[in-house]
């Protein structure tokens, strides 16, 4: 059988452009070259759908399902080109016909079906997944408007609808529907699939389920919409604004439908294969993507025992023998708890199992760390994931250090065997063969392309590391990527990039910990020392991307704050010679692609304990920027990897950090009071020229909230951060130093392949086997 559909795929890829005359025919009565780009796009797009329909899938008597609230897949169809191997190919094809598929690529919708790492996270392990062979699928929702579209109006965020699905789409519409029961109350779902190609090797799935009764005429206004009508809004959007209680209550119905859409395919399947549901965990096991997929467990727990005829006993077993939590946080306040009488609104059929969950725990331990239902009624989703799965992973190495001795250290203590680290790795089709095809194929001409299946080989650059013709190379493709940005930038943006600058780049979603306020104070405080006549040595670009939660005011200040300082430095004669500031619009995964290549210096600077892992961090290290970041997260493997001469480390590490906390000793005021230079920066935030160019209530109650509260400590670190920065500009002079570090960077980023990643969750937690 796998021989057979092999065979299909060759047939089909030898026969590429007779296949693509065939569907413009068919489609739009035209030939190929008289296709508009739109018309090529989905042409092409259907010709991939079924090279992947007729490729082997990867099978095993074990799979795993990836269950998220999230994928943030991104655009797919030049990835899919290149995980099939056919990507030059087609590309011969479409230019024998007139036609570039760069441009074409232009063409595709992106689907924002997540918020940012923990989404792109799951896209990443999908393609490593797949790539590896393994036996897998991922579980979600298929959100017909995702995550919002940003539009800056009058120097603010605004929030619009993406409408990413058309008629022609990776999307498959499958005859599988299921009834999903809200107590008494009943919706009918459907499953779309979107097929995932491996690299080399076969196609697994991407599950998102809908529901058939939805209306996307309710949404009006921007992304407001009547949140009572379940059966007519439950998909539209992703995590809509949970400011109130309407809000939350729709999370817990998208997050029950999605548990019981997933409850019934898994079951469907074991039932299919003839498999022994009492040994479910040799056939499945449910990887619970952060806390938004626990109610699964609860919920096969009440399958089992009242349509299964399990004891409560056995069922819990079975279940907790299946699962397996991926924690991406140790923000207290990103830790879901749902008050009880939300969830008997939602789900009451639920409620009695978490009940009994939450029995069992309470006469074991006393510790109300650890009980499933606190004092307040609430119910922490976590502990459910913890007390009844067998696995429990932080996602880098100083992260699953700090659940274990701090955060979760009462679990910890319980249950030292289910805790393990896995640290976040990213895809390198996506994020160096499809977006930086220059610097893969020099990569590839320099050290053979072995790495593009097995990264760490990208090590065999270090024997360069003193051949000047490389290093210049690098350097070139760094150059001709900037110039391309600028392009792309002026056209998009309106702003004039200069590609002889540094590019100093900062994107990710907007959040206080993430300290994009910290980076803009290191901007004002270079624009008043170019004001008093202080030159630097070469023109700096800096760049930010980000979108904040509608409902999360100060972040919403903080970008409003960076459009001001755009307005301001890029409108001064005496300093835009010198220096530009630029906040992109609708900051989203293409966008990545396009800036990543580009990047001189990598922003990482989390106050240390906060970032679990971050995954931009080793993507900009991968196409040859530099990090400039805190000893947080991901980064200090990083800095472990490359050592001291390749990364630049500030600021106060997390023990000092978390220290901070635990006295409540950090007071802002006392550094703002003792440094002139913060006083400086921080004072400019409600100066003249601020308020004339942005608005009074944004900006004083920025400037209140760094003064008072800042909670996450943006001027403990400000001067060291001021310090180590200037010293990385200078040091960009330096040309043959900084290429050493370009180099260094990329040889080193081999350990953060997802592939690598996965085949650690494989070894440790999945034990899958393949088949082909
Ligand atoms: O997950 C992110 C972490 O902040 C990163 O450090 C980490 O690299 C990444 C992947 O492990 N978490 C994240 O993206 N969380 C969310 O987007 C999120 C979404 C909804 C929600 C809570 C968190 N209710």
């Amino acid at each position: 059988m796998a021989a057979q559909t092999n065979l299909q795929k060759d047939i089909l890829v030898l026969n590429l452009e007779e296949q693509l005359m065939e569907i413009a025919k068919e489609m739009y009565g035209k030939e190929l070259s008289a296709l508009t780009d739109q018309e090529t796009y989905y042409a092409v797009l259907i010709l991939t759908k079924r090279l992947m329909a007729v490729s082997d899938c990867n099978e095993g008597e074990k799979k795993v399902y990836y269950i998220s609230a999230e994928f943030l897949i991104g655009k797919l169809l030049s990835n899919n080109l290149i995980n099939l191997g056919v990507y030059d190919k087609m590309s011969d094809i479409l230019e024998k016909y007139g036609k570039k598929l760069s441009v074409i690529e232009e063409v595709e919708p992106e689907p924002s079906l997540g918020n940012g790492g923990l989404g792109r996270l799951a896209a990443c392990f999908l393609d490593s997944i797949a790539t590896l062979g393994l036996p897998g699928e991922g579980i979600g929702l298929n959100y017909h408007f995702g995550l919002f579209k940003q539009v800056f109006k009058d120097k603010l965020q605004t929030a619009e609808k993406n409408a990413w699905i058309e008629e022609n789409s990776w999307l498959t519409k499958t005859d599988i529907t299921y009834d999903v029961y809200f107590g008494k109350k009943k919706v009918t779902s459907r499953l779309y699939d979107i097929d995932v190609a491996g690299y080399d090797s076969g196609v697994n799935k991407l599950h998102l389920f809908d529901i058939e009764s939805l209306d996307e005429s309710l949404v009006k206004e921007g992304i407001q919409f009547d949140k009572e009508a379940i059966e007519k809004n439950l998909t539209l959007f992703l995590y809509p604004d949970d400011s109130d209680e309407a809000g939350n209550l729709l999370r817990i119905y998208q997050q029950y439908f999605m548990v019981s859409n997933a409850a019934q395919l898994i079951l469907a399947e074991m039932k299919e294969k003839k498999f022994d549901l009492r040994k479910m965990y040799d056939h499945a096991v449910i990887q619970i993507n952060d806390t938004h997929p626990t109610m699964i467990i609860p919920e096969l727990i009440r399958i089992l025992v009242e349509e299964k005829a399990f004891t409560i006993d056995e069922a819990i077993e079975v279940v907790r023998k299946t699962c397996a939590y991926t924690n991406h946080t140790i923000l207290a306040e990103a830790l879901e708890k749902w008050p009880l009488k939300y969830l008997e609104k939602v789900v009451p059929q639920l409620v009695p199992y978490i009940k009994e969950l939450d029995k069992r725990v309470a006469a074991k331990y006393k510790d109300e760390r650890v009980q499933i239902i606190d004092k307040d009624g609430r119910v922490h989703m976590a502990r459910i994931d913890i007390h009844y799965g067998f696995s429990v992973n932080g996602v880098a190495a100083i992260h699953t250090q700090i659940l274990e001795e701090t955060e979760l250290n009462a679990f910890y203590k319980i249950y030292p065997e289910k805790f393990n680290n896995k640290t976040n790795g990213i895809t390198f089709r996506r994020w160096l063969l499809s977006c930086n095809r220059e610097l893969a194929g020099f990569l590839a001409e320099t050290i053979g392309d072995g790495f593009k299946k097995d990264a760490d080989k990208l090590e065999k650059l270090l024997e360069f590391k003193d051949t000047p013709a490389v290093l210049d190379r690098i350097a070139e493709i760094k150059y001709d990527q900037k110039k391309k940005l600028a392009a792309y930038v002026k056209e998009n943006e309106g702003v004039t990039l200069n590609p002889d600058s540094v590019f100093d780049i900062q994107v990710k979603r907007l959040h206080e910990y993430k300290r994009q306020q910290m980076n803009a104070l290191y901007i004002i405080h270079k624009y008043l020392e170019i004001k008093k006549g202080k030159k630097p040595a070469r023109p700096m670009t800096f760049i930010f991307g980000a979108k904040a939660a509608p409902a999360y005011i100060i972040a919403q200040d903080i970008i409003h704050l960076i459009l001001v300082l755009q307005d301001i430095v890029n409108n001064d004669p005496d300093v835009s010679p010198y220096m530009t500031v630029l906040m992109v619009e609708n900051y989203n995964v293409s966008y990545a692609e396009r800036l990543i290549p580009a990047c001189d210096i990598s922003e990482q600077i989390s106050l240390a304990s906060k970032e679990a892992s971050g995954t931009g961090n080793m993507k900009f290290m991968l196409n040859g920027a530099v990090t400039l970041g805190t000893s947080d997260g991901a980064n200090v493997e990083i800095h472990e990897l490359v050592g001291d001469d390749n990364i630049y480390i500030f600021g106060k590490d997390s023990e000092t950090v978390i220290r901070h906390y635990e006295k409540a000793d950090y007071v802002s005021k006392d550094y703002y009071e003792k440094s002139p230079v913060i006083k400086e920066a921080v004072d400019f935030i409600v100066g003249k020229q601020a308020l004339a160019a942005g608005h009074k209530e944004n900006l004083t109650r920025l400037y209140n909230e760094l003064l008072n509260k800042d909670w996450f400590m943006t001027l403990l670190d400000l001067e060291d951060y001021i310090e180590t920065k200037d010293r990385m500009f200078a040091d960009y002079e330096d040309r043959a130093k900084w290429k050493k570090m370009m180099l260094v960077n990329i040889a080193k980023a081999g350990f953060f392949s997802s592939d690598r990643t996965i085949a650690e969750y494989n070894r440790d937690i999945w034990h899958l086997t393949k088949e082909r």
